[in-house]
């Protein structure tokens, strides 16, 4: 059983109840059990400046699946959420991505481990400290080291 942990984002739509469905779906990957999940955040758009705040979660999953079957399954459910893939970093209904999978270190065209971004992403970082403070990035400085390094990034947890 390896413990992974997936960055769930989305701008389109009605966001917040998207991820909050996302991580019910996460739940229901018959190899991957849901451990754990963050808050919901609203976060200011990274990369393409003009669209709208995204709502950002972290999830943290046991599962059997290789890691490359995760991420197939991922994309099954951001399918079933109505998401198209246009242009890089468009807006989206629903994104799923495979941040860490163990220790794992990969280089491969389909998937980067770990996420080859996560390090300097707010939105995933302040997620991810929230459910497991102590995680390792493999190849990373410490968690508390890279946050500190992204604080100006605009992100504000949601409201329960
Ligand atoms: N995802 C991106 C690019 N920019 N910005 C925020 N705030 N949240 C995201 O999930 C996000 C982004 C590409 O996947
Ligand atoms: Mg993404
Ligand atoms: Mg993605």
């Amino acid at each position: 059983m390896i413990r992974a942990y997936v960055a769930l984002g989305a701008n389109l739509g009605h966001p917040a109840a998207t991820v909050r469905a996302a991580l019910a779906a996460l739940s229901g990957i018959p190899e991957a059990t849901l451990v754990a999940a963050s808050s919901l955040y609203r976060t200011v758009p990274l990369g393409l400046k003009h669209q709208p705040d995204f709502i950002n979660a972290v999830a943290a999953v046991d599962t059997t699946l290789a890691p490359l079957a995760l991420l197939e399954a991922l994309f099954a459910i951001e399918a079933r959420f109505g998401r198209s893939r246009s242009v890089k970093n468009a807006p989206r209904t629903l994104d799923l991505d495979l941040l860490l999978y163990g220790e794992s270190r990969l280089d491969e065209a389909r998937l980067t481990l770990p996420h080859p971004r996560m390090h300097e992403r707010a939105f995933v970082l302040v997620p991810l400290a929230e459910l497991a403070p102590e995680c390792r990035i493999p190849g990373r400085a410490a968690l508390s080291e890279l946050l500190a390094l992204c604080r100006d990034q605009g992100v504000a947890r949601l409201e329960p």
